[in-house]
């Protein structure tokens, strides 16, 4: 049986949003287009503490795209977003949200980041996603969404390393690309690990 994972379709990984994403509105569309194909649909969801420690503004002196040593991590800063409650941590207004059976939230923790839709940055603790997949009878899943280069990227890592078959929906996806090319290079790391790569009209 074969999963969706949505990751982060928030408003402000789009347009007007703190953390906004070049052409991440453009998404939605696939993503509206893909839910009925599948047998289950997750999305997760960015979901930070507004002291989140991913944010410049908790470090004074710091400007987002600064990289600093967060409890022995690598962390890069971000403008506050998804800040747990309020408007740009919602999904976005033009996604279909009726077929979504769970939504996964995650960097609820203050002091660590989390990327991937599975575990924190530090791999400590783990979300409901591998036992939700698992317990749906799931055995390969598709990811897309915002951004390539993060979420998307580690969320597709870790579905790998938890022994799903993992297919990355191409034109799902849209990169931060901090630096150019970044959403490029997580493709090629992610094709390396082992992903499928596929566009959505393969679904
Ligand atoms: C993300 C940076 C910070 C993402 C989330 O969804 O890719 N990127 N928080
Ligand atoms: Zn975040």
């Amino acid at each position: 049986m074969r999963a969706l994972i949505l990751v982060d379709l928030q408003n402000d990984f789009v347009a007007g949003g703190a953390l906004a994403v070049t052409d991440g509105d453009a998404v939605v569309e696939v993503a509206n287009r893909l839910q009925p194909l599948f047998d289950l649909v997750i999305a997760t969801q960015d979901w930070h503490p507004s002291n989140h420690q991913s944010f410049a503004a908790a470090h004074p002196g710091r400007t987002a795209g600064d990289m600093i040593d967060l409890h022995g991590f690598p962390q890069v800063l971000w403008p506050p977003h998804c800040v747990q409650g309020t408007p740009g941590a919602e999904f976005v207004g033009d996604l279909d949200t009726q077929s979504i059976r769970h939504v996964v939230r995650k960097g609820t923790d203050p002091e660590i980041d989390s990327y991937s839709g599975f575990f924190d940055n530090g791999r400590r603790k783990k979300t409901e996603l591998t036992s939700l997949l698992k317990a749906a009878g799931a055995d390969e899943v598709w990811v897309m969404g915002l951004a390539t280069d993060y979420c998307v990227k580690f969320t597709v890592l870790d579905a790998i390393e938890q022994g799903f078959r993992t297919v990355l929906v191409a034109d799902g996806c849209r990169a931060v690309n901090l630096k150019p090319g970044d959403g490029l290079a997580a493709i090629e790391e992610m094709r390396r690990s082992g992903v499928r790569i596929v566009e959505s009209s393969d679904g």
